[in-house]
């Protein structure tokens, strides 16, 4: 027996030497300490052993057995570093910085002016908020000083649901929750999808986007409005570009004006962009109306404020020289992916 032993551990160390690899590893690991190896075929030897001896080849057979495994796990490992370090020297070298060939997505252009504008707005101390695109009759209109049978609404026709609620006209119909969630002094914006029942042409569309605004405090006048039209469009467009203010209706505020932009498609002189006269509507504003300011909580004795709705779907026409609003909502990804990627 105890050749047996000694002729098995020099077989495995011969064989050890020759092991390259770690298929061969495993196939030395089958053939001594496999079910059917030399180490299993000697442990069935030890039945016909005399009795007296069983003891003691047991725990030699034991004593082999571990030797062996320990054996073959310090070949396992120096087998596994070496060929690592194979495979990391023989390893392709890769450029990260080259384009990696996968299409990647990119910023649709209504995305890129929103965050543009809710920077400059965040820097000027104006927080952003959400709000819902389904509202109530209440929010869109009343707390507007919009009563049921007023004709403003005809200006706004929507979507409505069989349970009273409409898809939101204008971002305005969040100012009245904003201003009872933080009371005054307040300073917002709240950009947001809102939806008519419109004639759609190059520059109407029955879904597209806004961005109010809201400044509430102590002694806020109109010179305050103007300040922060003014700021707004110079960081958006970086160069001068033509505004009129010209007087406005909006029930929900007094004084209200209609802030328009000098049509950057055709320079001013007429396109269909806007609709021939050289203007376009793009950011209504105003006071915020004594009656607004009391529907939300706010009392207008104490604050003043101003109010903005900006046509961001229209901004970012103008910002990108985009001749027809319809691009942007037309899934044309020839035309959309060109501004900014992912
Ligand atoms: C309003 O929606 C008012 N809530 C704005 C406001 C807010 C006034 C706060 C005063 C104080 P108006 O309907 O004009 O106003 O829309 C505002 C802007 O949204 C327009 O100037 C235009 O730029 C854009 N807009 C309106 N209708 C459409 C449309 N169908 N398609 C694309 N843009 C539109």
């Amino acid at each position: 027996m105890e050749k047996k032993i000694a002729e098995i551990l020099g077989n495995f160390t011969e064989a050890a030497k020759n092991a390259s690899d770690s298929d061969a590893v495993e196939k030395l690991r089958v053939a001594f300490l496999g079910k059917k190896g030399e180490i299993a075929e000697l442990m069935k030897d030890l039945k016909s052993a005399p009795a007296e001896q069983k003891k003691e080849f047991g725990q030699k057979i034991n004593l082999l057995k571990k030797d062996v495994e320990s054996k073959l796990g310090e070949l396992a490992a120096a087998i596994e570093k070496k060929e690592l370090e194979a495979l990391i020297n023989s390893a392709e070298s890769y450029d990260v910085t080259m384009p990696s060939g996968v299409e990647t997505g990119s910023y649709h252009p209504i995305t890129l002016v929103q965050r543009e504008l809710e920077d400059i707005f965040a820097a000027m101390g104006f927080t952003i908020e959400d709000y819902d695109e389904i509202v109530d009759d209440y929010h869109c209109f009343e707390a507007l000083n919009i009563p049921k049978h007023h004709p403003a609404r005809d200006m706004q026709d929507t979507y409505y649901l069989d349970n009273g609620q409409l898809l939101k006209t204008h971002t305005s119909a969040a100012q009245n929750a904003i201003m009872r969630k933080y009371g005054a002094p307040l300073r917002a914006i709240f950009p947001g999808r809102c939806f008519r029942n419109e004639a759609i042409d190059a520059c109407h569309e029955n879904t597209f986007f806004q961005m109010e605004g809201i400044m509430i405090d102590k002694d806020i006048s109109i010179s305050n409005l103007i300040y922060f039209m003014k700021t707004m469009l110079s960081e958006v467009f970086q160069r001068d570009v033509k505004v009129r203010l010209r007087p406005g209706f909006f029930p929900f505020v007094e004084p209200g004006f209609e802030l328009d932009i000098s049509c950057q498609v055709c320079g001013g002189t007429g396109c269909p962009s806007c609709k021939n006269s050289g203007w376009l509507e793009l950011c209504p504003c105003g006071m915020i109306h004594p009656n607004v300011l009391i529907a939300g909580g706010i009392d207008p004795e104490e604050y003043t404020g101003f109010a903005f709705g900006l046509g961001l779907t229209r901004l970012a026409m103008m910002k990108y020289g985009v001749k027809d609003i319809r691009t942007f909502n037309s899934g044309n990804l020839k035309a959309l992916s060109q501004f900014e990627s992912l």
